[in-house]
């Protein structure tokens, strides 16, 4: 008997249909037994409906009703008062919290203009209610600085986007008409657990699965082959893969001619990417690349899951703009099972949203847009900082001057986002968010490193307590998410945070006393473009989500209709070059930054594997299995399986440290360090390491966390972030009595760390 037939027989008990409201591509349906008595959540399971989900939650969210029900959650309104940062706060009501709040920001817009606000969100929660949808009307209404949020995704998505014109790509459930899949920098099992199934369907016909990855990740030992390549280098791998196929005329002719622009220049451009010059850089024999590309070029239909770790790097845009060239070379876009997914955000990007955000109540739509990556530099005081901070996509945006640059912050609104933990640069986020004159609400369910930092902390509701509509970036449905319990405590939503705050402010603009159901229905209703034809109000209300009005097979790409400005697949790309960019793929490195700078340097004078400095290696810091982002590192299930905070690194780069496995490490840079327990494996190329994230400081043995050595620098395109593109020192922390390595570190607080010395 499934769970629903279970629970639905009995009487006792109701059963309400949501989804799963996290930054992951899968977009779980999912259900939940409500008892009618007490109107506690019971039972919480995967919706076997749902052509995705089937029936399975992922370890997190199967702990749902833990992090709900977790004792820690906020249920109070909390006014600061010890000094920032203590994190010591006393209840309030929510008249006062509000009450005060709303003079703090008259008087803050009064004294500074509006753009002295910023709003601070991400990606909490993926809803669009309570996601960008009252905050943004409140936002607009204020007239805040408005905020590029570029930390996850930017600069693969503009990469990809000026080649293929818009982030679609292969569904999910295509992946198992596959026979050969090409998984490219994603930890599939891990951050992508649904596209499994169906890549284990195409193993049962014959598919080969490949792992291309710095990491032998629990994705790479569960299929057939683990390529390990060194960080920033894909786009290397990508030219290499090209000039075998151009070279072997193992490209799609037709295709090519009919769908793509720029043949001649590509073919040229890769002619001097020999196999042996990309494997010099990426690490990967040249016979093995050469092998790969005619793998890849004739075995039908060969699909790639490309993600996002291969795009947090310097050259990252420009690398996913070269890979993404691939499928429109050998033509596999023609195929049901070919093709590439990085994101199927663009679906669900033309769905209209003016409605639900309310731009037109912008007074002055041309204020300042602050890039999210940069919000240290966006707190500080200096100008010069606050013009770096400004959002510049592309290398013609000029970083501003003068009057242009606005006026520091002074209040800072935080909802669905960790940027104490989760932002690049810690020091230079938490000094600024340490401002004493800095104003900060922080809207939270748990206090997190940041809501430690907040004036005001503001309860807010779990998915189980309120209403949303979700999109998804890993297929093609449209999911409702009704409420299965009364809010806790007296936490609210956040779209009724925002509407109680515009009342305190005196908006009366309409569009702030309408109800939750009210505005998701008329978002609903207000489409009138043909995907979203299937996705009416009723038919989310009964079954919870519904498929996008495509066509079955979708194959968005097998006849051109590339939405560039071309109309093809733009091998080469005008608007690239307007923009300030090679108008040819790339291999990315050395476009940006440091990080991979140093790397075609160093592999033209070496025969080995390029490692960037000889005392410095790469740290990437890609998810932990059992968190999502920081969202999962309350619930103590969840944290335990997890164990510690630790460096994965290669016995190489362990023993010319002398560290030895559970030995406590320092790793630091130029912006900071952090310590953490070494895990000794050859489950990494050497000159890398990996600190599975992203552990909340406070839950870190020196109370900070590996975002210590990432940089507030913007990847090559987009404004996207670099956490994969930082270059650290380690060492071993010596017992401070008898000056021997081991994992003391973590039996006890730390008074001093003694560091060896002679490395770095
Ligand atoms: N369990 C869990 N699931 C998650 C998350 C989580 O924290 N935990 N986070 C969610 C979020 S916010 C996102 S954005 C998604 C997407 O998540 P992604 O960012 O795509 O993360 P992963 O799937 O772990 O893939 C990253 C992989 O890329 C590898 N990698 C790093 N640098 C490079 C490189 O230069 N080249 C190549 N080829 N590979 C590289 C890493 O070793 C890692 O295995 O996952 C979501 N799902
Ligand atoms: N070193 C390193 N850093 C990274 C990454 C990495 O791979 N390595 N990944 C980056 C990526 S891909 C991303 S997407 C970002 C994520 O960065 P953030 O978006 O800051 O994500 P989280 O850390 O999950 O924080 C989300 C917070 O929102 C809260 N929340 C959830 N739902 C609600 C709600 O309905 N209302 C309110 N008010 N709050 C809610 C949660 O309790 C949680 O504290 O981190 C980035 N940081
Ligand atoms: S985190 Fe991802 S896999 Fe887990 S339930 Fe949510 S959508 Fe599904
Ligand atoms: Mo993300």
């Amino acid at each position: 008997m499934s769970r629903l037939e279970f629970y639905a027989n009995d009487p006792s008990v109701r059963v309400v249909t949501g989804a799963c409201p996290h930054d992951c591509p899968d977009t779980c349906s999912w259900q939940v037994a409500v008892q009618r008595e007490s109107g506690a959540a019971i039972a919480i399971w995967g919706n076997a409906s749902h052509p995705i989900t089937q029936g399975a939650l992922c370890g997190k969210v199967d702990r749902y009703l833990e992090r709900t029900y977790h004792s820690g959650r906020l249920t109070t309104p909390l006014r600061r008062v010890g000094p920032k940062g203590s994190g010591r706060f006393e209840p309030v009501t929510w008249g006062t919290a509000l009450g005060e709040i709303a003079n703090r920001l008259s008087a803050i817009v009064e004294e500074w203009g509006s753009q002295a606000v910023l709003p601070y969100s991400y990606s909490g929660t993926l809803g669009y209610l309570q996601g960008e949808g009252m905050a943004a009307r409140f936002f607009n209404r204020l007239g805040a600085s408005k905020l590029a949020r570029t930390i996850c995704s930017e600069a693969g998505f503009e990469g990809y986007l000026y080649t293929l014109g818009a982030t679609l790509g292969t569904a999910p459930e295509d992946f198992a008409h596959a026979r050969l899949i090409l998984i490219w920098g994603s930890n599939t099992l891990t951050s992508n657990l649904h596209l499994w199934q169906f890549i284990q369907a195409a193993r049962k016909e014959g598919a080969r699965v490949i792992v291309i990855d710095p990491a032998r990740t629990r994705t790479a030992r569960a299929a057939d082959e683990w390529l390990p390549i060194h960080p920033g280098t894909d786009g290397a791998l990508a030219l290499a893969m090209m000039h075998v196929i151009i070279g072997e005329t193992l490209h799609d002719a037709d295709y090519v001619d009919k769908y793509t622009v720029g043949y001649e220049q590509l073919a040229e451009r890769v002619r001097e990417w020999t196999p042996e010059r990309a494997a010099a850089i990426t690490g990967i024999p040249a016979a093995r690349i050469r092998s790969l590309a005619v793998e890849y070029a004739t075995t039908r239909p060969a699909a790639i899951r490309i993600n996002y770790g291969m795009q947090r790097h310097a050259g990252g845009g420009m690398a996913m703009r070269t890979v993404a060239c691939l499928p429109a070379l050998v033509g596999s876009w023609r195929e049901r099972g070919g093709g590439i997914q990085l994101s199927a955000s663009g679906g669900f990007r033309r769905l209209d949203v003016t409605g639900l955000q309310r731009p037109d109540l912008r007074r002055d739509p041309t204020a300042r847009t602050i890039n999210m990556n940069r919000l240290g530099d966006a707190l500080a005081l200096d100008p010069a900082r606050i013009a770096l901070s400004h959002y510049r996509p592309r290398p013609i945006d000029a970083i501003p001057t003068g009057a242009e640059i606005g006026p520091p912050l002074k209040a800072l609104v935080v909802y669905n986002a960790n940027p104490a933990a989760a932002n690049p640069d810690q020091s230079a986020v938490l000094a600024g968010l340490g401002r004493e004159d800095l104003f900060t609400v922080v809207l939270e369910q748990f206090q997190t490193d940041t809501a430690n930092y907040a004036d005001y902390i503001l309860p807010a509701t779990t998915q189980l307590e309120h209403w949303d509509l979700h999109r998804a970036y890993g297929h093609n449905y449209l999911s409702l998410n009704r409420p299965a319990i009364a809010p806790l405590g007296q936490s609210l939503p956040n779209s009724e945070i925002f509407r109680r705050l515009a009342g305190a402010l005196g908006y009366s603009d309409g569009c702030f006393r309408e109800d939750d159901e009210t505005i998701l229905r008329t978002l609903i209703e207000a489409q009138t473009r043909p995907e979203f034809a299937t996705c009416g109000w009723d038919t989310l209300l009964a079954d919870g989500f519904a498929r996008l009005n495509l066509p079955d097979p979708y194959l968005p790409f097998a006849q051109g209709n590339y939405p560039t400005p071309s109309g093809k697949c733009e091998f080469y790309s005008q608007r690239m070059a307007a923009d300030g960019y090679d108008p040819l793929p790339g291999s990315g490195i050395g476009e940006r930054g440091l990080g991979t700078g140093d790397w075609e340097e160093v592999s033209s004078s070496a025969t080995q594997s390029p490692v960037p400095n000889p005392q410095s290696l790469i740290c990437i810091s890609p998810p932990a299995h059992s968190f999502l982002n920081t969202s999962f590192g309350v619930v103590d299930r969840l944290r335990g399986r997890e164990k510690e905070p630790v460096l994965q690194m290669h016995p190489l780069d362990a023993a010319a440290r002398q560290i030895g496995d559970s030995d406590t490490v320092r790793v630091w840079n130029g912006l900071g360090e952090v310590v953490l327990t070494a895990r000794v494996t050859d489950d990494l190329i050497p000159g890398t390491v990996l600190a599975p994230g992203i552990w909340w400081a406070s839950h870190s043995p020196d109370g900070r966390n590996i975002n210590q050595i990432t940089r507030q620098d913007e990847a090559d395109m987009g404004g996207g972030a670099c956490f994969y593109d930082a270059q650290v020192f380690v060492a071993p922390v010596l017992h401070p009595s008898t000056g021997e390595a081991d994992n003391w570190q973590r039996k006890r607080k730390p008074e001093s760390l003694l560091v060896a010395s002679g490395i770095g």
